[in-house]
Formats: C-alpha cells, sequence, structure tokens
C-alpha cells in the first residue's frame, strides 16, 4: 500500500485551520490537523516543501515508522512548526488506518475505557456577577466542569473574557491587521481571583467544580501565593501559573498549596512534560494532540502521565478544529488516566459547512461514535470557499508597557 497524494488545505471558516489530506492507492482518504493559531503558514510551508515529498510512495500503514521519520531522520527535532505539521500526517494516516480496519481509532488504542467523556466549558464575564450568569448557563446545559475567567478591575483587556461572553471586553489592535495589545498587572488579578472563586463556592456549592486559567502571566512567588489563596474553594485544577520553561521554579507552587495544577498546551515534546511529570508537579497534563506530534505522541505521553499518576486535560481551544478535537476525543475515550476535555463552542456557522463530526456532546459529555477512523468528515469544496485571513494571538503588556507573557 502506498500514499500517492498529499495536500493541504488553508480554510477559515470562522477560523484559521491547517488541514492536510492524505490519499493512498487503495483509494482511502485520511485527514489531519495541524493548525497552529496564528502561525498556520509556517506549517503549510513546513508540510508542502519538506513533509509531503517524503510521503508520497511511503507505505501509510507504517504510521510510527512514518513519525520516526519525520522526527528523529529530520535532524532539526520538535518545535511547534514541525511537530503541528507531524501532527498532521499523524492524524491523517491514524484515519486512514481507521477506516481500513472499520474501526473508530479508539479500538485501534486499546478500546474504550468509558462511556463518556467528561467537558469544560468557558465562563467568562466582564465582572464578577456577569462571570456567575456566565456559569449558570453551563451548568443548565449540564456541565460539571467549568472554566471561570473574570475581567480585573483597571485592566480594560484580558485573557479569556473578551473572547467569550462578553465581547466588548477586548481590546483593539493598533492597527486591524496586527496583534490585539492586553494590559497586564499581577497585582491587581492577583487582588480579584480569590474574591471570584470565593463568590461562585457561595453561589454554586457542590454543583459545579471550576477551573481557572492564568495563562503562564504570575512570578512563581505570585504563582505560590494564589494557588494557597484558592485553597479553601477545591479547584478542578489552576492551569498555566507561570511560563513552564524553569521547571525548579514549580516546586515551590508545589510545596504551597494542595490547589491542583495543570499545565502544558505549550509542550510539543514528552521531554518537555518529563520534568513536571517525573517529580509529580502536577496533576494534569494539557498537551494538544495537534502540536505534540499528533496521537502517535501524544499517547506516549498519557502512557508516561499514568506511569505517574497524573491525568490528563487536552488542550481544546477553538484554534483546534472538529478533526484535532476528534483525535482527543479517541484518546480520552482509551486513556486510563482521563481527567477532564475542554471544550470549545465554535461560534460560526460556516464550521458545519466544511466539518462534519459523528461523536455528539449530551449534558456536559462528549460521547465517542463508533464510526471508522476519526470519524469527521471534510469538505473539501466548501473549505476552499473560506479563505485565510491572517490573524494574531494577542501581545501583553504592564501597565508602563513592558512587554509581557501572553
Ligand atoms: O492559541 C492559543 C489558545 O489556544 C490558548 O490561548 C487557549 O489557553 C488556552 C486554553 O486553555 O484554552
Ligand atoms: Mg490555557
Amino acid at each position: 500500500m502506498k500514499i500517492t497524494n498529499a495536500e493541504v488545505f488553508l480554510t477559515c471558516p470562522g477560523r484559521n485551520f491547517v488541514i492536510l489530506k492524505i490519499e493512498t492507492d487503495q483509494g482511502v482518504v485520511g485527514y489531519g490537523d495541524g493548525t497552529l493559531n496564528g502561525r498556520e503558514k509556517p506549517v503549510v510551508s513546513c508540510l508542502q516543501d519538506c513533509v509531503i515529498p517524503m510521503l508520497i510512495g511511503m507505505d501509510p500503514r507504517r504510521i510510527e515508522d512514518v513519525w520516526q521519520l519525520l522526527y528523529r531522520g529530520a535532524y532539526w527535532r520538535g518545535g511547534p512548526v514541525a511537530m503541528s505539521a507531524i501532527a498532521a500526517v499523524d492524524l491523517a494516516l491514524w484515519d486512514i488506518k481507521g477506516k481500513m480496519a472499520g474501526m473508530p481509532v479508539y479500538d485501534l488504542l486499546g478500546g474504550r475505557s468509558r462511556e463518556k467523556l467528561q467537558l469544560y466549558g468557558h465562563a467568562a464575564g466582564r465582572d464578577i456577577a456577569a462571570t456567575i450568569d456566565a456559569v449558570s448557563a453551563w451548568i443548565e446545559q449540564g456541565y460539571r466542569t467549568v472554566r471561570a475567567q473574570t475581567g480585573v478591575p483597571g485592566l480594560n483587556t484580558i485573557y479569556g473574557v473578551q473572547s467569550s461572553s462578553n465581547p466588548g471586553i477586548g481590546s483593539a489592535p493598533p492597527r486591524a491587521d496586527l496583534p490585539p495589545v492586553h494590559q497586564w498587572d499581577s497585582d491587581a488579578y492577583l487582588k480579584v481571583v480569590p474574591e471570584l472563586f470565593e463568590q461562585l463556592a457561595l453561589t454554586f456549592g457542590d454543583q459545579a467544580r471550576f477551573l481557572h486559567d492564568t495563562h503562564h502571566r504570575l512570578r512563581p512567588i505570585e504563582a505560590a501565593r494564589l494557588a494557597k489563596e484558592l485553597e479553601p474553594f477545591h479547584l478542578f485544577w489552576l492551569e498555566d501559573v507561570c511560563r513552564p520553561e524553569l521547571a525548579e521554579r514549580f516546586r515551590l507552587i508545589r510545596s504551597a498549596s494542595t490547589t491542583p495544577l495543570a499545565l502544558g498546551e505549550v509542550f510539543h515534546t514528552i521531554q518537555e512534560c518529563q520534568p513536571y511529570i517525573e517529580e509529580g508537579l502536577i496533576d494534569f497534563i494539557r498537551v494538544a494532540a495537534i502540536h505534540a506530534g499528533g496521537i502517535t505522541h501524544t499517547r506516549r505521553i498519557i502512557d508516561f502521565s499514568a506511569l505517574h499518576d497524573v491525568r490528563i486535560g487536552l488542550h481544546g481551544p477553538p484554534d483546534v478544529s472538529p478533526i484535532g478535537m476528534a483525535a482527543q476525543v479517541h484518546l480520552g475515550a482509551w486513556a486510563p488516566n482521563f481527567g477532564v476535555q475542554e471544550w470549545a463552542v465554535f461560534p460560526a456557522s460556516e464550521m458545519d459547512d466544511v466539518f462534519r463530526h459523528e461523536h455528539w456532546i449530551e449534558r456536559g459529555h462528549v460521547i465517542p461514535s463508533e464510526a471508522s477512523g476519526l470519524g469527521v468528515t471534510f469538505n473539501e469544496t466548501n473549505a476552499k470557499k473560506h479563505e485565510f485571513k491572517r490573524s494574531y494571538l494577542g501581545v501583553n503588556r504592564l501597565m508602563d508597557g513592558t512587554v509581557w507573557n501572553y
């Protein structure tokens, strides 16, 4: 069996996505996702200029060999662009294998460990009262795990708030084609977050467990203080309290409290995850299959995490396409150490013209389907109608103008 052709689709049905199609001489076709938010075109180039020429003529059944060739055989290993490109190939090959076997991918991984996967949704508001309203809406839909973010007095913009329930709070870019600029002040933030979770605990009691994403903005000593102050509210997790480059600085945060910690959405390899998992510095690993080398490599990270009693909460923002999300549904259906799955609600109705998935959502859970492969159909004709629009993640600046972690 041979790969005969591969084609990249850069489509924007409301958001930009990089989708790879792999064709075979037996007529079976697979689709993968290699979307890298704000850096989509470098992945397209990596696929078209470096990866696809190597794939043609290879046996698509040899997923491991293809993976090793693209990773180990490249000399320049790792990094977001290459690992997203490898992920696109890997997902397409698992899709092909599943379609050939007439089985869903989770069956190829070892079968389902559960009937349904618990999801969490994003609740956000300009202030605490608005966040409480947004949380209520999720609980009414049956969600029992909800991410809660709130506006911070004194800051006109903050991560996580502008993109969901309160579009008005987001910042305008200096020019429409440049990244939006956000403000950051750790003191103001640290004042409001414990207040948010106190109010949530008073309002909702045991009806839901809450998560919160600091998006890498605190210093370790500030992060330790936050984790400690949130301890009484028993969060499901506190996410990305600091940039993860220096694992040893997490010891301070870990030793300060029992608030569960999650991190890893910016990791691409098992080696980056290793110190956090091995030393028990986190409770949940957050890699995205489409940024961490696909199903093949993410499965290794999951197995390694299970060995160290770390659960998975794979990254599932709206910049992971329905194909990437389906891959995570299969991984989560199989993983013995599944924790929760982040679930983005895609705002654009054009999304349905392009992607149709077989899994379905019921009362805060995703139910995996029995469809073969990844279980997502991709409408190429419609995808071509939605042209790529350059867009950026935000840029963060301290109140004096200094660039800070986004
Ligand atoms: O592209 C970056 C986003 O995916 C990220 O900002 C979302 O932090 C995020 C999350 O937890 O969903
Ligand atoms: Mg995050």
